[in-house]
């Protein structure tokens, strides 16, 4: 089991993943050919020539960028932390790296450090900052991996000593306090130099968190696949790093957003579960934050924001509700059960199997009182039922919280 042992993971559950990088200037589309896949792999997938990708920089100049507009966005999100790929696989350096020349400051016009940009946005705005960085895939460097091609001739470790380890030292000791290094896909890496990395980390900054995809089961945290959420709850800490569209970087060509209220109700089954939900948005070649991600954020946030109370601090169940509900999610503190509702037009919760004594009903936003009954089904199973104002019946989502009598178990087996 993975456990970080530092509180304010623990407590996150929401955080800003940030993808942005010359591959955000494609969007999705290299001399007419268009990518079928996630945009921050165009150059893998249409095998866009290292020379040529190399060419982007000097298009570079995202003057919309503005670091402290996202950081106040996610803040306003109720986001607690902000993971940004400071070196994604094309091996571009979105601060300014003195070992590689290959970087925002030294290769476009732009010749701004937007990292350090986002630390001092962060400082301000009291949000802890976490740094993406690809440490075993790198296209532009000749001893970096390569999805789906060949690696066996590359001497990784080579790559290891003039690009990773002085990268990451600059990372670590450039930009403040780093709360956690987001490993990603470390194909093969070797158990020692995963160990290596790791150790790394821990010498410059010790309580500086790394993701689970340092790989051979190292790491703080468990991090799960892209965009799946784990069936059961999964003891010890972890996170679901995610996206609005079915990309990271930019792409023009996807619209496939999400439902704001099917957002929302991820984020609560992840919580519910025991993880925090790494939510991507990707700025485009200007800098720009899309607006159908501002729109999708402004809506979890309004949720997030007025269900503060249920979403942070609580802890996993013991026990999940026996049933499978499609329209509910439960989270919980001691002596309280928070049934998040995600279904207009209803005009009555009932729920059976709460076997935990019901002492009070509350429309959590408002903290306006609920009339409820306690009762035996026919089958002598315990069951509450919550009147609902018809004011909640035109709402996607709503909380109700129930205040319990004990700490004990709060539902039933079914028996
Ligand atoms: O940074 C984001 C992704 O770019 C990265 N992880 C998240 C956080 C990631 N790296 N690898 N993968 C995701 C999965 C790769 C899937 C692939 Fe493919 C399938 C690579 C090759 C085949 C998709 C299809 C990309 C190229 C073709």
């Amino acid at each position: 089991m993975k456990d970080t042992k530092q509180r304010w993971f623990k407590d996150s559950k929401f955080g800003l993943f940030i993808h942005w990088g010359l591959y955000s200037l494609l969007a999705g589309e290299y001399q007419g050919r268009k990518t079928e896949h996630i945009a921050e792999w165009i150059m893998n997938h249409l095998d866009i020539p290292v020379k040529e990708y190399e060419k982007l920089a000097a298009e570079f100049n995202p003057v919309h960028f503005d670091a402290e507009y996202i950081v106040k966005k996610a803040k306003s999100w109720g986001m607690k932390y902000i993971v940004f790929t400071s070196k994604h696989h094309d091996g571009f350096a979105m601060y300014h790296s003195k070992c590689s020349p290959y970087n925002i400051v030294d290769a476009t016009p732009f010749k701004r450090d937007v990292l350090k940009e986002l630390q001092l946005a962060c400082e301000k705005h009291d949000m802890r900052l976490g740094l993406y960085y690809s440490q075993a895939q790198d296209w532009h460097d000749p001893d970096g991996f390569m999805a789906l091609k060949d690696n066996s001739k590359k001497n990784f470790q080579a790559y290891l000593d003039r690009k990773c380890i002085p990268q990451l030292k600059e990372i670590l000791t450039g930009y403040g306090k780093i709360s956690l290094i987001w490993f990603d896909t470390p194909m093969g890496t070797t158990a020692e130099q995963s160990r290596n990395l790791v150790s790394l980390v821990k010498s410059i900054q010790p309580d500086c968190l790394v993701s689970g995809r340092i790989g051979n089961d190292l790491g703080d945290y468990m991090t799960t696949s892209d965009n799946f959420i784990p069936l059961r709850p999964y003891r010890g800490d972890w996170e679901v790093p995610a996206t609005l569209n079915d990309t990271w970087g930019f792409n023009k060509d996807d619209h496939n957003w999400k439902d704001p209220n099917e957002v929302i109700r991820l984020l609560v089954k992840i919580n519910s579960r025991g993880g925090n939900y790494l939510l991507n948005i990707g700025p485009d070649a200007l800098g720009r934050v899309p607006q159908d991600s501002i729109r999708i954020l402004d809506q979890v946030g309004t949720y997030v924001n007025e269900n503060a109370g249920a979403i942070f601090g609580t802890t996993v169940l013991a026990e999940p509700y026996p049933y499978d509900l499609n329209w509910a999610e439960f989270t919980h503190k001691p002596r309280t059960l928070f049934i998040h509702v995600f279904i207009g037009q209803k005009r009555v919760i009932y729920l059976p199997n709460i076997g935990n004594k019901v002492e009070k009903a509350t429309l959590l936003k408002t903290g306006e009182a609920l009339s409820f009954e306690s009762q035996k089904d026919c089958e002598g199973n315990s069951v509450i039922e919550v009147a609902l104002p018809s004011s909640l019946r035109q709402q996607a989502n709503y909380c109700v919280a129930l205040g319990l009598a004990e700490e004990g178990p709060v539902f039933e087996t079914i028996r």
